[in-house]
């Protein structure tokens, strides 16, 4: 079974990016392998029909009711990293409370980087996570990698890209932190089960973090 890819199958949703008819399943998962656009596919063992599936970015996914749909399993070679198949990468949430650098650094020190989110897909598909913790134990801050400590005002991404999309809490970002001056770092905030928002806050601030990174076994 060499080269054959770990699939799981689960109830999904995404855009059919190609349709054929092959003989087998593992015809339909190579096929899968050998397109860029793949993250999953569906394949009806009576009919033959295959199905790549490309996830696009956007929050509305068109619905797949074809049946039952399989998607590449990764590992993460870090141990305490959870692979996200929607984000082809590894998220790790640290519990204990350090200041947006010392998170940082510990993110670096453990092969990854504060989270970035540059899109609202991202941000849908990690706040389950984030509800959950919220939920069974109360958490409700996270440092992320954003900060405008270079140039007040303009947040980039620990990376060097600008904060295009956002996720501001209103009022936000005011230099201030509950109204004492100063403020260049991005804390994730859960308010409730349905919202969760950004607000900048002072650096110096211990929280708990959330890294990432792309390393697979
Ligand atoms: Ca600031
Ligand atoms: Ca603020």
């Amino acid at each position: 079974m060499e080269g054959i890819p770990k699939w799981d199958s689960m109830d999904v949703q995404g855009k059919i990016e190609t349709a054929i008819t092959v003989d087998t399943y593992l015809q339909c998962a190579r096929c899968c392998q050998q397109s860029d656009a793949c993250d999953g596919i569906f394949y009806n063992s009576t009919t033959g029909y295959c199905v790549i599936i490309e996830i696009f970015d956007g929050l509305v996914i068109n619905n797949v009711s074809l049946g039952k749909f399989f998607r590449l399993k990764k590992n993460c070679l870090y141990s305490g990293y959870e692979y996200i198949w929607q984000l082809d990468s590894c998220i790790m949430f640290y519990y204990s409370h350090l200041t947006w650098s010392d998170s940082k650094l510990r993110c670096v020190n453990d092969n990854g980087n504060l989270l970035t989110i540059e899109t609202a897909r991202k941000e849908y598909i990690l706040l389950p996570f984030l509800m959950e913790k919220f939920e069974k134990q109360g958490l409700r801050f996270w440092w992320i990698g954003g900060t405008d400590a270079a140039q007040e005002g303009i947040f980039r991404w620990i990376n060097g890209e600008n904060v295009t999309y956002s996720n501001w809490d209103q009022s936000q970002p005011d230099d201030s932190s509950d109204g004492i001056p100063g403020a260049d770092c991005i804390r994730y905030l859960i308010h409730s089960m349905t919202e969760a928002a950004w607000r900048d806050y002072d650096c110096n601030d211990q929280l708990r973090s959330i890294c990432e990174n792309k390393m697979f076994l």
